[in-house]
This record gives structure tokens, C-alpha cells and sequence, in this order.
């Protein structure tokens, strides 16, 4: 992951947080290998709160971090596989209790198998038990179970974790903000997402199937370092655009169809976000080109109002500004826009939402209201803006030429203390650099 001393930062961080908050004890689940089927697993991808606050790469165990370690200790406690001649021999190289200490900075490590009985001990200090309810039931039974062992005690002078709160209030205001080295891993991600799109521009041809277009755009990640797709990749061809969430199937790209193409690469953890839209045949016909410019205009709009101090409502609200007039424009809608955004009627045609934050999670970790008002950006933040127009196929009230296509454009945008920065904007976005890529 990151240097040790980042990672003791982040935890020193959120250590004075959590102090500020009343102190207590922080327990982060790792995450553990998951089945695929049968004795296979999915690759392992570790748990993003557990990465940025140890930078430990291994399945199964926890984090806990106290808030007030005494003098000289980093208050970091890790439950980690043990060293295992055996199983490293079948499955690769484990730090162990020994490594977690010298190599990770932890006061102390404990192998998995005594977690539940070394987490009791540690939390029989009371104070707040930071912990993430609902998140697994295995570990929501795990903490229940200590709960009820150190009630079971309280006549011993034991105390009992009060009260269970929500370590995202501090984790994930702190995941918010990104530090140089978070953007300089952003700034991979989108360099290898860039040169991707322009795989698929190059190779969705006539004939070509959206597996094969993701193939091209998932071996770009991979032949650059990344680890691969952040989420799963979006290939959709004609109408398939117009399916919010497809995935990359196996229908054959048409000439005369828009492809949309959603895909981002991870690098290092951190992953990019990027929406492209590109005609098969290597050129918008006149129809598709005016509605992309739409979508386009609306995008730049969201994008060129990003700076600190603007609230992600404010972004929507612009973006879906500059939509309704477009479609209006192209006959998909009528009257005046104020009177067609009062009324919603729009999101027949625009019916997500145009900003998420992005980060390690491809939907990443904050919230968006703080004290029932929409957030104001920060300096750190890294947002996507990503409008949309989708027209379904058998609607017989838009004009026939635009029934059945989807179109979205994203980008990543850093905010800055100036303004922003889009971090993709080496993808080909404007309609002619789009051709120029498809039929290079
Ligand atoms: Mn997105």
C-alpha cells in the first residue's frame, strides 16, 4: 500500500478524532476471502477502511486501534493469519504476528484463532466501541457475543463497549479528503482508464462483440500495472445503453449504433470512473451527434462549476439545467425547461443522479448531506460528473431516430483550492476526437 509512516499518520489522525469524540476503541474488520464456487475464490481485494488505516494486505483478521495508547505505543492491535509453513507453501507469503508488528507498526499481533478472546480483554476497558453495524452478520454476532461475555463479567469489574458507534463519521471524513499520494494513484488509474477507452474506441468496430471491447479494455488495466476493472465494466451497444447497470454481454456491435462504454481501472487500490460513448461505425449520423452534444454541454457545464464551496445539489441541479433545454431542443420534451424540470418529466429520459465521490470505492465513502443540507465541496475531494440521456426503445413520443440509444459522458474531477481538475480529461470527449479515436 503506502509508506508506514502514511498509514501511522492516518491513524494518529484518526486517533485525535476519535479522542475529540470521547475516545474508545476502533475495530476494523479485514476482509476475508470469498467463494466463487466450489473450493475457488475470488480474487482477494482487501477492505478499503482496513487498507487505508494499516496498509495490510492479507485476508481474515481485524484492526483494532485504541484512542489513548499509552506513552511511546502506536495503540494499533492486529489480528492476523499466523506463519504457516504449509499453507504459504499453497497459497504465498503471510507477514504473521512478528511481521505485523515489525513491518506494519502495531503494538501487538494476534493470530486469528485467538481474536474473539484477546478482543474481549481489549474491550473490557469500556469507552465508545467504534464499530460498522451491518456490515457482516458474522461480525455483528462476533461483537454481540463479546458484549454478552463482558456483561456476563460486569461483577468482576469488567467493563462493557458504550456505545456502539459508527466509525464512518470519522474514517470516511477523513477518506474524503485526498492526499497527494491518494491523487497520485488516482492520476495512474486515470492515465491506464484513458488509454483503455481508446482501445475500445479503437476496436469496437462492426462486427466486434461488447465481451471482446471488454477484453481490449480490461487487458489495458492489467498491461499497465493495475490490478483491473475497479467495478465491473459497462460494454452496451444500440439499446443496451439504455440498461442503466448491463454489464458487458455478447451482442454484436452494429454499424450505425452508439456504444457506451463504462469501465475504470484501479491502481494501487484507488480506482477511476470513466463513461465514453462512441459511434461503432466510426461516425456520429447527424441525429446522434446532436444529441450527444447535448449530454456533452451539460457535462462541461457540471465540470466547469466544480470548485470548493459548491454544493453537490448545485452540480445536479446545473446538469439537469442544460439537459432539459437540450431536450427540448431535440423534441424529446416541450414547453419551457423551468416548467419540465418542476415537473420531472425529464427523468423519463435522465433518471440518475450526476455525482458520486470516488476514491478507493468506485462509489466512495461520504456522506452527501451534512446537517439536512446538500455537502459543499472541499479542496481533496475527488467527484464524478457523469449526465446521461437514455431513450427507450419502443417510446413512441420521441422522434424516431433517437429511440433506443443511450448516451453518458464521465470524468473524474479533483476539487482543488482554485477550482478543479479533471483527472480523465485525457479520454477522448469532444464528438470529432471521439471519431478521430474510432477510426484510427
Ligand atoms: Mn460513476
Amino acid at each position: 500500500m503506502f509508506d508506514i509512516q502514511i498509514h501511522a499518520a492516518r491513524r494518529a489522525a484518526v486517533q485525535a478524532a476519535m479522542r475529540r469524540e470521547g475516545g474508545g476503541a476502533m475495530l476494523l474488520p479485514a476482509a476475508d476471502e470469498k467463494a466463487r464456487n466450489a473450493d475457488n475464490h475470488f480474487p482477494f481485494r482487501q477492505d478499503s477502511d482496513f487498507a487505508w488505516l494499516t496498509g495490510f494486505d492479507e485476508p481474515e483478521g481485524a484492526a483494532l486501534l485504541l484512542a489513548d495508547p499509552a506513552e511511546g505505543r502506536s495503540g494499533l492491535v492486529l489480528f492476523v493469519r499466523p506463519k504457516d509453513r504449509e499453507r504459504e507453501i499453497w497459497d504465498g507469503f503471510r507477514a504473521g504476528v512478528e511481521g505485523a508488528v515489525s513491518a506494519h507498526g502495531a503494538d501487538a499481533a494476534h493470530p486469528v484463532a485467538e481474536m474473539e478472546a484477546k478482543l474481549e480483554e481489549h474491550l473490557a476497558r469500556g469507552g465508545a466501541l467504534w464499530y460498522r453495524l451491518g456490515f457482516s452478520r458474522e461480525w455483528d454476532e462476533r461483537v454481540v457475543r463479546i458484549v454478552q461475555k463482558l456483561r456476563a463479567r460486569v461483577r468482576t469489574g469488567v467493563r462493557v463497549p458504550d456505545p456502539v458507534r459508527d466509525p464512518a463519521s470519522i474514517l470516511h471524513e477523513q477518506r474524503l479528503v485526498k492526499a497527494p499520494e491518494e491523487i497520485e494513484r488516482l492520476r495512474r488509474a486515470a492515465e491506464i482508464t484513458a488509454e483503455a477507452h481508446m482501445a475500445a474506441m479503437r476496436d469496437g468496430r462492426p462486427g466486434a462483440r461488447e465481451y471482446q471491447v471488454q477484453s481490449e479494455i480490461e487487458y489495458a488495466f492489467r498491461r499497465r500495472g493495475g490490478n483491473g476493472p475497479g467495478y465491473g465494466t459497462i460494454v452496451a451497444t444500440g439499446v443496451n445503453a439504455t440498461v442503466l447497470h448491463y454489464r458487458a454481454g455478447n451482442a454484436e456491435l452494429k454499424a450505425g449504433e452508439l456504444c457506451l462504454v463504462d469501465a475504470g481501472g484501479e491502481y494501487g487500490l484507488y480506482t477511476a470512473d470513466v463513461t465514453r460513448t462512441f459511434p461503432v461505425s466510426g461516425e456520429f449520423t447527424k441525429a446522434q451527434r446532436k444529441a450527444y452534444d447535448v449530454v456533452l454541454a451539460a457535462q462541461e457545464a457540471g465540470i466547469a462549476a466544480v470548485k470548493p464551496g459548491v454544493t453537490v445539489d448545485a452540480l445536479h441541479d446545473i446538469v439537469v439545467r442544460k439537459l432539459v433545454e437540450g431536450m427540448i431542443a431535440l423534441g424529446l420534451l416541450h414547453g419551457i425547461p423551468a416548467e419540465r424540470i418542476a415537473d420531472g418529466s425529464y427523468k423519463k429520459y435522465y433518471m440518475h443522479r450526476t455525482s458520486h465521490w470516488l476514491g478507493m470505492d468506485v462509489h466512495d465513502v461520504g456522506v452527501y448531506h451534512v446537517d439536512g443540507e446538500s455537502r459543499r465541496l472541499a479542496a481533496g475531494n475527488v467527484i464524478t460528473v457523469e449526465p446521461g440521456l437514455y431513450v427507450a426503445a419502443d417510446d413512441t413520443g420521441a422522434p424516431p431516430e433517437l429511440r433506443g440509444i443511450g448516451i453518458r459522458i464521465e470524468d473524474d474531477i479533483l476539487v482543488t483550492p482554485e477550482g478543479h481538475e479533471n483527472l480523465t480529461a485525457a479520454v477522448p470527449k469532444s464528438p470529432d476526437e471521439v471519431e478521430l479515436c474510432c477510426t484510427r
